[in-house]
């Protein structure tokens, strides 16, 4: 079964620091990931607490956040067939060194926590994501 799905995709400070913008933009797009929106913003610590409020009982969940504020990320809605899961598999596993070859986070991910990317993930995650960066 395939719907065409909308996703909250960011590019974060690790990657946008070593210039990979361009690079994994179109990476999306070559797989058919449209970019229907973006813009590179900085956010506050309280912002970055809010928008992973979910991690809040983690033991990560502090340095989560002083990281996802540290420097300008870029934020984006991707759109396409079952962009939500297409995403995730794009992605790769969430510690780099244990993704699939030819993810994102195999290829630029530096570590667990700055590993290069972040996205929804579930299509109900993406509308409220969606919402926290483009009102
Ligand atoms: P995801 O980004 O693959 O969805 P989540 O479990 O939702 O992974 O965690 C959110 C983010 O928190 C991860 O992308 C990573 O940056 C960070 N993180 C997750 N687990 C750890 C950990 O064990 N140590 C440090 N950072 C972590
Ligand atoms: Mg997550």
């Amino acid at each position: 079964m395939s719907s065409l799905e909308q996703t909250l995709s960011i590019i974060k400070p690790d990657a946008v620091e070593r210039n990979l913008e361009n690079k994994i933009k179109s990476f999306f797009t070559e797989k058919n990931l449209k970019i229907l929106k973006s813009k590179k913003i900085k956010i506050s610590k309280d912002e970055a607490s809010e928008f992973y409020k979910v991690h809040q009982t983690k033991p990560f969940y502090d340095a989560l956040c002083t990281y996802l504020s540290s420097g300008p990320i870029i934020v984006m809605i991707l759109e396409g067939e079952n962009a939500v899961l297409k995403n995730r598999e794009l992605m790769g596993a969430t510690d780099p060194s244990k993704a699939e070859e030819g993810t994102l986070r195999k290829m630029y991910g530096i570590s667990i926590d700055k590993n290069s990317v972040h996205g929804s993930d579930s299509v109900e995650n993406a509308k409220t994501e969606i919402g926290f960066f483009f009102k």
